[in-house]
């Protein structure tokens, strides 16, 4: 197979009998895998020999097909666009638009929305399903074993383009990263070096499959060292803490938001129910936070509960994970440690020049693991970096103990809420777009559960009355549900500086000092 250079093929051809994944009551072996990914890549290739770089959307709940069609994708020479379940049809229209791609892979579960936005664009789509399934012919028994006389899949050079996953950027406009197998790869390497990721690993996943976080470091990370991955197609609190107590999880990694959401469960169950999923969750080997800031009551609760002190790492889609705390040693409070393996930071502090330790600065990273391009953005792509190191836009301080504390954002017009990425802009630029509003600012406020809320201030046309559902109905109809102002404030006026720019921090004080 000239395809087993890929870093998953390789593992999965070492450990054809090992347990890749768990899916509720069905597990499903590497050599699955590998046959059906097999079937899914001929399918995409209708005859030719490599896809050759040509993107293919993939959108599909986390499950069997969804990795299969990972691999599927990867083992024709193509690039994956995995796109949210959560995007309503114009939102995917756009998004499907700018990644021009060669097909929308679509789900039962999401063809409602993926089929109209895949027409709207006049790209070909494809029941993912049916990409499992072979050549018309193909009986169930033969769905799980190598195609005897198919040619061999590409050999796809390291140096080509993996993935391309949309993260919201400051000008308002989600931008596509682009990733090479080679930087995916790095990625992969660092996180299970770090956290010693083996195949005698059995990670619980329910993370959504259109981040890094899901996609590099629970479902690849472990999947590229032939470990087992326990996939929830949603998340729900309630089945996390049944998986914690019925199989013997090692891993288990999530946002905070995910968190916050397990412990309230937890705090309802009969006493004794609690003691039982408290305990096992006890026994997992390391429980991981990342994506937005772990809160101090949420990490001081867990371990109340579980004796396990959640590990606070630091990453982006761009990057990858950037930094963490030991493995082996204190996880100091509010700290996400150092470095991961082959990735360098440093600290810019704002008069030029590298802070020293204890002043704070705006955060670069580089190292092979960081990605291509901005997808189709030369400019955004350059004004991103500075002499070769990228620009998180995160500010951080850093002492010899701990390692590097985070701040916050530079651009307050980037929210973070519930782990996913927010732009203010492209809200705002929504919301004008309703005939009734006259102006609008979008800010993201501090939430216990949330991290932080999208929040909107809102002038109202004159004599229009307050229509607060409807404008959440509104956003929800253009955007993801998570994108809509949980918030709302009507105001006179919005507060601005002399050039007529608005003040985003006194948007947030009139929301914090609402009563
Ligand atoms: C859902 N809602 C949200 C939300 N998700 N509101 C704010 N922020 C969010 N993220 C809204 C829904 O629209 C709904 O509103 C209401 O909350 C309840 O929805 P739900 O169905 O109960 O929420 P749920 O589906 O359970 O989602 C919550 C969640 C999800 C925490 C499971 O947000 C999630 O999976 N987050 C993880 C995101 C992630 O993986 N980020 C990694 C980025 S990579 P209504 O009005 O419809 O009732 C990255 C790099 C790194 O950051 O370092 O990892
Ligand atoms: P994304 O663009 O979705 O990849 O989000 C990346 C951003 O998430 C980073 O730039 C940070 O702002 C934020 N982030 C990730 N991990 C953490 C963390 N542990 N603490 C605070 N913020 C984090």
């Amino acid at each position: 197979m000239s395809d087993s250079h890929l870093p998953f093929v390789r593992t999965a051809l070492a450990n054809p009998y090992r347990v890749a994944l768990v899916i509720q009551e069905s597990q499903c072996r590497y050599r699955d895998l590998l046959s059906v990914s097999e079937r899914v890549a001929h399918f995409l290739l209708r005859g030719r020999s490599d896809l050759q770089e040509a993107r293919i959307v993939l959108l599909a709940p986390p499950g069997f097909a969804y990795v299969a069609a990972q691999w599927g994708i990867w083992r024709a020479g193509g690039v994956i666009v995995p796109l949210a379940l959560a995007h309503p049809v114009p939102e995917l229209t756009s998004l499907i638009a700018d990644a021009d791609p060669e097909l929308v892979l679509v789900h039962p579960y999401t063809e409602k929305q993926g089929i109209p936005a895949a027409e709207a664009c006049g790209v070909p789509w494809a029941d993912v399903v049916d990409s499992l399934r072979g050549p018309p012919g193909t009986v169930l028994s033969d769905l799980f074993s190598p195609m005897p006389d198919a040619p061999p899949l590409p050999a796809i050079d390291e140096s080509r383009d993996a993935h391309i996953i949309y993260t919201s950027g400051t000008t308002g406009k989600p931008k596509g990263v682009v990733t090479t197998h080679a930087a995916t790869r790095h990625q992969v390497e660092s996180v299970a070096r770090a956290w010693e990721i083996t195949r005698h690993d059995r990670i619980l996943h329910a993370l959504p499959l259109h981040h890094v976080h899901g996609i590099i470091n629970a479902l690849l990370c472990p999947l590229c060292q032939g470990a087992s991955v326990e996939l929830h197609n949603r998340f729900d609190p309630d089945a996390i803490w049944d998986s914690f107590a019925r199989l013997r999880i090692t891993v288990f990694m999530a946002v905070p938001t995910m968190y916050v959401r397990l412990l309230r469960v937890l705090e309802r169950m009969p006493y004794q129910r609690r003691e039982v999923v408290g305990w096992s969750a006890g026994d997992v080997r390391l429980t991981i936070s990342g994506s937005a800031a772990l809160p101090a009551r949420v990490r001081q609760r867990w371990e109340q509960i579980t004796e396990q002190v959640i590990l606070e790492r630091y990453g982006l889609t761009e990057t990858g994970m950037v930094l963490t705390n030991p493995l082996h040693g204190p996880r100091a409070q509010g700290y996400v440690g150092e470095p991961f393996p082959s990735v360098q930071v440093r600290l810019r502090a704002d008069g030029g020049g590298e802070a020293v330790p204890g002043e704070e600065g705006c955060i670069e990273v580089r190292g092979p693991g960081l990605f291509r391009e901005y997808w189709r953005r030369p400019e955004e792509t350059a004004a991103a970096f500075r002499d070769g190191w990228f620009d998180t836009g995160d500010r951080a301080v850093r002492d010899a103990d701990n390692g590097y504390r985070i701040l916050g954002r530079e651009s307050v017009d980037i929210i973070k809420t519930g782990g996913e990425k927010v732009s203010a802009l492209e809200i705002e630029e929504v919301l004008r777009r309703h005939p009734r509003i006259a102006d609008c600012a979008v800010v993201g406020i501090p939430d216990d559960e949330w991290g932080e809320q999208v929040s909107a201030a809102v002038v109202l046309v004159r004599g229009a009355i307050f229509p607060a559902a409807e404008l959440r109905a509104w956003v929800k109809l253009h955007l993801a549900g998570y994108k809509a102002p949980a918030r709302i404030m009507l105001v006179d006026e919005l507060p601005r500086n002399s050039m007529g720019k608005v003040l985003k921090t006194q948007v947030s004080d009139l929301f914090l000092q609402a009563p």
